[in-house]
Parts: structure tokens; sequence; C-alpha cells
């Protein structure tokens, strides 16, 4: 953008975001640091109803309380596929717009889910530590799984987890699916039931959106039918999974093991899986790489410039 005419547009930045687009967006506009305030509410009772937009992203989100307080906000522009954070229906009854940066992580989450499996299957994670801990001078390591040949059930055939289904594909794997609908023009075995899907599995991978429509889909009965000998990964939200019936069946041999990028209460991941070999725990890093976090970056301020320079058409609109 030129000179602009949005320099004194408020806009309310949520949450530190990627430094260059938070130097863009502090360029352009009027911004406040909203978890930088020493007092939030009494800056926002003061000057929320000046509020038009809002920057956040998917970790951040935007509270209903906040939004309430925000009478004449038009739009939010979040950075993240994932928008269960951000009060979307509420927004759009108030005809505000809501963008979030979808089709540009896909490949780096993507590959994160094949290693989170490759690494529990194959025990990488704990064979590093065995090497680490001097364990590899008293004795050879115990052996893994093989990947190959085995059947993977994604659950959530979307653009994410289409990607995994291919790279999966790659590993020799067998694809099977559950989503709302069949995919047209998709080989993949469909399973319409999700339980008759995770009985068939051998690797359950979670591709689904958080929200209240995928909250605790898989349970303690879900964890029972992958069995002994299967694993759960999740790439999705932490909130798609009962998390203590998730530690309970680690605990209890239920299924074989797991790999979780993503977690109920994050950065909070339950004491007991820490100490457990056959888990691999990591901090929500399915998107993180320079490359996919500036791609991300770049499709929000893509939105702004949109939205503000050409007639409030929206690149991504949720
Ligand atoms: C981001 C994500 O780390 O896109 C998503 O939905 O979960 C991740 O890519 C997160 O949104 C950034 O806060």
């Amino acid at each position: 953008m030129t000179q602009s005419p949005t320099r004194n547009t408020s806009v309310l930045i949520i949450g530190a975001l990627l430094p260059g687009l938070q130097e863009k967006v502090e360029g352009q506009f009027a911004a406040t640091r909203y978890w930088q305030l020493d007092n939030a509410q009494a800056w926002v009772s003061e000057n929320g109803a000046g509020v038009k937009a809002v920057v956040t992203t998917g970790a951040y989100g935007l509270t209903a309380d906040l939004l309430g307080q925000l009478p004449n906000l038009e739009a939010i522009f979040s950075f993240g596929v994932g928008y269960d954070s951000i009060p979307v229906d509420a927004a759009k009854a108030r005809g505000i717009v809501v963008t979030n940066t979808p089709g540009v992580l896909d490949d780096c989450v993507a590959d994160l889910a094949l290693a989170l499996m490759l690494d529990v299957s194959r025990r990488i994670s704990e064979a590093d530590r065995f090497v680490r801990a001097g364990k590899w001078l008293q004795g050879k390591f115990p052996l893994a799984v093989k990947l190959g040949g085995k059947k993977l059930g994604v659950v959530g055939l979307g653009n994410i987890g289409q990607a995994i289904a291919k790279r999966a594909e790659a590993f020799g794997m067998q694809i099977l699916y559950h989503n709302r609908s069949r995919k047209p023009g998709v080989s993949y075995e469909y399973f319409a039931d999700l339980d008759a899907m995770i009985d068939a599995c051998d690797v359950l991978v979670l591709a689904v959106p958080g929200g209240k429509a995928t909250d605790g889909l898989i349970g303690a009965g879900q964890l029972a039918k992958l069995g002994k000998t299967g694993y759960l990964i999740n790439i999705a939200r932490g909130t798609v999974v009962d998390q203590p019936a998730l530690v309970a069946a680690l605990q209890q041999g239920v299924i074989a093991g797991a790999g979780l990028d993503v977690f109920e209460k994050e950065p909070q991941v339950p004491e007991a899986l820490l100490t457990m070999d056959n888990v691999v725990l990591l901090p929500h890093v399915g998107s993180g790489t320079h490359e996919t976090r500036q791609a991300m970056g770049d499709l929000v301020w893509a939105n702004i410039e949109s939205y503000y320079q050409n007639g409030k058409k929206l690149i991504t609109a949720v």
C-alpha cells in the first residue's frame, strides 16, 4: 500500500504476529498491541467503539466477550487455517468478515504428520534418547514397527488430509478415510462410519477442524477400537480427542502409541505423557517453517490489502 488512507483506521492486534506482518500492519494502520496493554479492559472501554479491524492468529483467537465490546468492528484477519478460537458465527451475524490462511500450510502440516507417524512407529525419538543416554554401549535397541503395508485411517479428507494420504501412499500404506461425505474422484476406501474405519486401520490420523462439531470425536470407545497395535496421530486440534481418555488408553496399553502436535489446553501437556516412550510430543509446530509462516503472513496481508484497496474484496474468507 502506498500513502495510506487507512492511517487513522484503528486495528487491534491480539497477540504478537510474524514480525514482517506486524510491521506492515503497524505501518499502515493505527494499530494497538492488545497483549501489551497495561489495563486492557480500560482501553477497550474507552476505545473499543473505534476499532474497525482485528488481526489475530489461530492461537490467540478472539474471545466472544472482546468481540462484544467492539461494536463497530468490520473485519477479523486471522493467521492460521483453523478458526475455532474465533466466534465466527457471532461475527458473521453482525456482518463482520473473517479471513484465514488455507492452502499455504497443507504441505508442512502433512510433512509433520508423516514425521510423527515415522517417529512413533520406528521409535526415532526414543532411539535418540537411547543413544544420548549411552545405552547403546550396553545393548541393542529393540525392534520397531514398519509403516509400509499398514492401513492409515484419515479422519477429514480436506486439503491437509489429502496431502497426508498422498505422502503415506508413497510409504506403501493403504489409505482409508472418514469424511462427512465421500470425496468425488478419490479412490481411497471411504467409511461413512468413523468407528468402522478405526476398527479397520492401524494408524489413525486426525485432520479435521476443531470446534464444536469435532469436540471429543475420539474418546475411550474409539481408542479401544484402534487397539493395542494402533497409533494415534493428531495434527488437528487437541479438542478433537478426549485427552484424559487418551492418557488412560496410553497408560493401560489400550493403544500402541501416539504422535501429538496439539493438546487440549496448549501449552499444557498432561504430566503423565512426559515420561512415556511410546508418545512423541510436539509444541504445535505443524505449520512452523520459515517458508510456510511467511506464506501465511503474506496471505493475511493480501487479505488486508485487498479489503482496504479493492472494495472490501477478500481472498480467503471463512
Ligand atoms: C498455527 C494452526 O500455528 O493454522 C492453524 O490452524 O494451528 C497453525 O498453523 C496457528 O494458527 C498460529 O497461531
